[in-house]
């Protein structure tokens, strides 16, 4: 792994707030192990092996019921970690790949089999090389017959860049970690504001209330800062938020995260039963367990 590289916290404290029954963790990743799942040529780091079974072991620790694993920049568009893990998982884990022009019927069809319900597309520089947008709009066609989804991971400041493509998109889009606003910010600043009128004006896009540990300045165990921006859209858009640990935590130089204090910003986000559950439980449910 990389020198500077922070491995996951070993033993997380057990979070005070209990999950509802049927949670899902919405935005985990698994790396390798590299032995047996080799880690891109093109991968911008090199992490630590964070192979599915302690992934499932933190999910049972956390009190959750399933995971949404999201493939990760070092692995490329290779995708054999997240399909074992996906398989590993029964029907207790779905995933989102990335995907490539070239790949084909058959590649999707085996990916959908073992869970893939979407794919991801990464504007973030430092992790990816963006590409123009007809490329994206060529993959969209790929994955059209297979009813997926698209996961957008962007810098806020490539919103405005790139709004014609993420508000022309025909599938549910989810915006990882809300666009990753500037939590030095007002919340009711223009920064944040245009990321708002993405979902006021386009009913297809959702937004992942994950990455507290990455975008708080306030830092843990409180990640005060990240508060009121995921509260805002928790409360504004009740159907169309999901919630991630963002476990093993790629690239974090700061510190690393105890996943029991993630879990506890769960009723600060969402005060009220029927918001967490809606949260934890109906929204993921509906984008990929049910109907498909
Ligand atoms: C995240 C964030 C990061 C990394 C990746 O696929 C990845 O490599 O998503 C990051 O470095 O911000 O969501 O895990």
């Amino acid at each position: 792994m990389d020198r500077d590289w922070l491995v996951f916290d070993p033993s997380p404290s057990k979070p005070i707030f209990r999950p509802p029954p049927g949670a899902v963790d919405a935005h985990c990743h698994v790396f390798g192990p590299g032995e047996v799942f080799p880690y891109a040529p093109e991968r911008k780091y090199t992490p630590c092996d964070a192979p599915a079974a302690k992934l499932y072991e933190l999910r049972d620790f956390l009190g959750f019921e399933r995971n949404v694993i999201v493939q990760a920049t070092c692995h490329g568009a290779d995708n054999r970690a997240l399909v074992d893990a996906l398989r590993a998982a029964g029907d207790r884990a779905r995933g989102v790949a990335t995907i490539r022009p070239g790949v084909t019927k058959s590649e999707l069809a085996d990916m959908h089999a073992a869970g893939v319900r979407g794919v991801r597309f990464n504007f973030v520089r430092r992790l990816a090389d963006p590409e123009p947008d007809e490329y994206y709009r060529g993959l969209v066609d790929l994955i059209a017959e297979f009813g997926w989804h698209i996961v957008i991971y962007f810098e806020a400041a490539d919103l405005a860049e790139r709004w014609d493509l993420f508000t022309s998109l025909p599938t549910v889009i989810v915006v990882d970690h809300m666009g990753r606003p500037d939590l030095t910010q007002p919340v009711q600043g223009p920064g944040f504001a245009l990321f708002q009128r993405l979902m006021h004006e386009h009913e297809n896009v959702w937004a992942k209330l994950s990455g507290a540990e990455r975008l708080s300045v306030s830092g843990p165990p409180g990640y005060d800062d990240f508060v009121p921006f995921a509260a805002l859209i928790a409360q504004a858009f009740p159907d169309r938020v999901i919630w991630g640990t963002d476990w093993p935590h790629p690239n974090m130089k700061s510190h690393m995260p105890d996943e029991g204090d993630l879990v506890d910003l769960v009723p600060r986000i969402a005060p009220t039963e029927d918001l967490q559950r809606r949260l934890l439980v109906d929204n993921p449910m509906r984008l990929y367990w049910e109907g498909t």
